[in-house]
């Protein structure tokens, strides 16, 4: 069933507990913790707990989380400090997408004028 937790998903498992990481911030519906290879001082995946492969699928099916997604985004730049920041939603390997479990990144903490992820 569409949103349900699939057994090979990696952030499946970090919602779940069974894969560690550093959980910056946590709602009923979200999840945001650490990048394991941040790009910027800044560097936090904010996840839907439900699993959809990318974050467009998720708007189609869930729009309230998908907004609560990006307004975890913008707390998390704000319990950062950070007023200026990036956020990017890969879409498809051939955009970068390595996880296909719908997650946005909040990048920040630097001049992000020219960076991408
Ligand atoms: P993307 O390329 O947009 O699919 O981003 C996936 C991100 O997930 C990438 O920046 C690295 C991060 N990542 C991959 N594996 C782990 C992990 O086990 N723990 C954490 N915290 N992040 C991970």
């Amino acid at each position: 069933m569409a949103g349900e937790p699939q057994p090979d998903c990696l952030f499946c498992k970090i919602v779940a507990g069974e894969i560690p990481a550093t959980v910056v911030r946590k709602t009923e519906r979200t999840l945001a913790f650490r990048d394991i290879a941040p790009k910027a001082p800044v560097h936090v995946l904010v996840i839907p707990h439900a699993h959809y492969p990318n974050a467009a699928a998720l708007a189609a099916a869930e729009p309230e989380t998908a907004g609560e997604l990006l307004a975890e985004a913008g707390a998390v730049a704000a319990d950062e400090g950070i007023e200026d920041y990036r956020l990017i939603f890969n879409t498809g390997a051939g955009a970068g997408q390595t996880v296909f479990h719908a997650h946005v990144h909040v990048l920040g903490g630097m001049s992000m004028t020219e960076r991408m992820v």
